[in-house]
């Protein structure tokens, strides 16, 4: 039996304001013929399909487009909501999707086994469980109560994750045994494992991060064969281990991602197999993403290699060189005119400096920052001590996810 894993495609996610539904589409058709090429008779999505709670029109095309052409390849799709995902959304469709073997798993139900999916063979033989468990939200699993600190707080989220996982490997295992059968079991997460890397501006810091909690790959129940997590854009192990993993985004979502090489998944099970084979299948660069950093030199040099060799790239170009330049947008784009070199984002450090020392105050604007920057900066406004920071910046972060749960939700 062979698997496709992927997550974290963010459909409909925007770069510097520049669309990009030219990639989500050719990474879809990429997908589809790979599914096709290679065989997949299960796709799993782990979470984060769409970059918002309300996708819009084109996003959704590209979505359903997809699934109609992928539920002709692969016998069965799963999907799970992640943190970026209306889980209510995700769900509307269920129903329908179910007639194409597309099963959707947005939120945890009263009914932990409604997370639970046997799938079976075309001859009606059970074959492979699924255990689909979304992103669990803080108010999914946790029982707050007054006075709690932030510590227990967060070891409370992670007990409450691990008991959902426990509870879904008892079910699997009752399941298991009325089936009087050996087949393994695959577990699915959108989460955010101790340990786990990311890079500057991939998207997982920069807006909320979900919870904070940090779920230890140990605490995950001996009985799933592999695990397919989402949510970290890069891809990797969990704990060394190679059967716990993050595929990563598809597309690098940041210039940040740009020099990651992006893949899906691709798992075998030979025939009565326990442990599956696991190798990445690396994903085409549709459109290359380069950052440049340095003086008027450095820039210039590389712009003309690039336009040398018919570069079509995006580019973040941080100028840090001296003098002072404020003419150097004019000055970059008349370097760039001609080819298919675009600038989508130009940070002219030196100048940002300069400005703020001369002036002694700040002239950021609020576009500028981030919103946990923004905090950062009332800290430092309202003097506040340095020792009282880490707890006020967490339950901060507390605050924005509930708030950005509770818009997800609110539909
Ligand atoms: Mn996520």
């Amino acid at each position: 039996m062979k698997i496709l894993h992927t997550s974290d495609w963010h459909l409909g996610r925007s770069l510097y304001g520049q669309r990009r539904y030219q990639e989500f589409a050719e990474f879809l058709a990429w997908l589809a013929e790979t599914l096709e090429r290679e065989r997949v008779d299960l796709l799993l999505v782990a979470g984060d399909i769409f970059d918002t709670s309300t996708p819009g029109n084109r996003a959704q095309e590209l979505y359903y487009r997809f699934l109609c052409r992928a539920a002709a390849t692969c016998r069965h799709i799963v999907i799970t909501a992640g943190n970026h995902d209306s889980p209510t959304f995700l769900e509307a469709p269920k129903e329908l999707l179910k007639a194409l073997n597309v099963h959707v798993i947005g939120t945890v139900g009263d009914d932990p086994t409604d997370e639970l999916l046997t799938l079976t063979s075309p001859d009606g033989r059970p074959e492979l469980m699924v255990a689909a468990a979304p992103y669990l939200r803080d108010r999914d699993i946790r029982t707050a109560e007054a006075g709690e600190t932030i510590a227990d707080k967060e070891r409370k989220l992670v007990e409450g994750i691990r008991g959902h996982y426990e509870q879904l490997a008892r079910r699997a295992r009752e399941e298991l045994e009325r089936l009087e059968s050996a087949i393994p079991v695959i577990a699915m997460g959108h989460l955010f494992t101790t340990g786990g890397k990311t890079i500057d501006g991939d998207g997982v810091r920069r807006l909320y991060i979900g919870s904070l909690a940090r779920f230890p790959a140990a605490a995950f129940p001996e009985l799933f064969s592999y695990i397919a997590l989402g949510h970290l854009h890069q891809p990797q192990l969990v704990g060394g281990n190679p059967l716990i993993r993050y595929c990563g985004s598809p597309l690098a979502h940041s210039f940040g991602e740009s020099g990651q090489p992006k893949q899906v998944l691709l798992l075998e099970f030979e025939e009565g197999g326990a442990k599956p084979r696991v190798n990445p299948l690396p994903v085409p660069v549709f459109q290359p993403l380069e950052p440049i950093k340095g003086d008027l030199e450095t820039i210039r040099n590389r712009i003309a290699e690039l336009k040398a060799e018919n570069g079509r790239a995006w580019l973040e170009i941080t100028y840090d060189g001296r003098p002072l330049t404020g003419n150097l947008r004019e000055l970059l784009e008349e370097l760039v005119a001609g080819s298919e070199l675009k600038i989508l984002n130009l940070r002219n450090r030196r100048f940002l400096e300069e400005h703020r020392a001369e002036s002694g105050e700040c002239d950021e604007t609020l576009e500028d920052l981030r919103i946990d920057q923004v905090f950062e900066r009332c800290l430092e406004s309202c003097e506040v001590p340095p020792e009282q920071h880490r707890e006020l910046r967490e339950a901060y972060h507390e605050i924005v996810t509930a708030l950005a749960e509770q818009d997800l939700r609110a539909e």
